[in-house]
């Protein structure tokens, strides 16, 4: 085993019962809600995942360690340090080397569950290319991590704070299959439909599966977009969104925000804007997917290899 990996008692258990894992980020905890319905979603997710035959991991940086598996302290510790730092493929060596309390971005989990051998993970939106990119060179790191890390990632799509086109040609570029699940549209986070449409629609776990493996057994690294559109109720509209969205752009801009503070600035702003109403959205689109990455890895565990 790795020498940064550390188990907690319920994920090292389902390893040595060879149970079906799927892997969280901590970001979504520190930066992506506000404390204390970070923490308490954190534990629904979790639950969601169990209640659907899987194993729940969600990954941390925590005194030196990759935790894969996190207590009920160590998610309250996460979700209420307002200094957690946002950990993406760059920053893992610091924040272990500092032992510094790390929360893992989409790119760094997938580094993490996959030193952890786990194939499948759950979040709300994947990191993209930003809006004017073409200047600001601005491209989510997570995009390059698809590129080349086997692990299957189920998100609502991509926020509209990002070029939702441009991240579709960047993840095609790469070789990273997109699949729609339930309609053939990708989704853009906080509403069903982007006006792109997925690369191929796979609406069950076991095609989902099937796909996934196969891909693998041709040698072709990298992970796999399964984006899950927002159940409808709890979709929100999208002209509130786009109005919030090029407000919360327009003062990023303004403000001379860049780099890694780019993302947790748009994603607050919009939280401010809509007065939590996109919380609850963030919060129903996040356990849905906890239940298509469960049944996800629960088919990959059952394919005959
Ligand atoms: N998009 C969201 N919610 C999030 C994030 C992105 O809708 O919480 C977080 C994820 O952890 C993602 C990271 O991996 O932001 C991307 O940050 P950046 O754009 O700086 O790569
Ligand atoms: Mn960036």
């Amino acid at each position: 085993m790795h020498q940064f990996l550390l188990f907690s008692p319920e994920v090292a258990a389902a390893r040595a019962a060879g149970k079906p894992v799927v892997a969280l980020e901590s970001t979504i905890i520190s930066h992506g809600m506000p404390y204390p319905q970070n923490v308490t979603t954190a534990k629904e997710v979790e639950q969601i995942i169990r209640d659907a035959g899987a194993v729940p991991a969600t990954i941390a940086i925590i005194d030196g360690k990759i935790c894969v598996g996190l207590s009920d302290q160590q998610l309250e510790l996460l979700g209420s340090s307002p200094d957690a730092m946002k950990v993406s493929r760059r920053d893992l060596p610091y924040a272990l080397s500092t032992r510094s309390l790390g929360a893992t971005t989409v790119a760094a989990t997938m580094i993490c569950a996959a030193l952890a051998g786990i194939r499948v993970f759950v979040t709300g939106g994947i990191g993209g290319v930003h809006r004017g990119a073409e200047t600001s060179f601005d491209i989510s790191a997570d995009l390059q991590e698809l590129a080349n890390t086997d692990v299957a990632v189920v998100c609502a799509g991509v926020k509209s704070i990002l070029d939702i086109g441009l991240t579709l040609e960047y993840l095609e570029t790469h070789g990273v299959p997109v699949i729609s699940v339930g309609q053939p549209g990708f989704p853009a986070f906080f509403t069903r439909d982007s006006g792109f449409k997925a690369d191929f629609q796979l609406d069950t776990a076991l095609e989902q599966a099937a796909f996934i493996q196969t891909k693998w057994q041709l040698g072709l690294h990298g992970g796999v977009v399964v984006s899950n559109p927002v159940p409808e109720a709890s979709a929100m509209p999208k002209d509130e969104i786009d109005r919030i969205t090029l407000q919360a752009l327009a003062e990023a801009d303004a403000g001379g925000v860049t780099g890694k503070a780019v993302t947790p600035f748009l994603l607050d702003r919009i939280k401010q804007l809509t007065a939590g109403r996109s919380l609850a959205t963030n919060i129903a689109l996040v356990k849905h997917n906890a239940l298509v990455g469960a049944q996800l890895a629960a088919a990959m565990h059952d394919l005959p290899g």
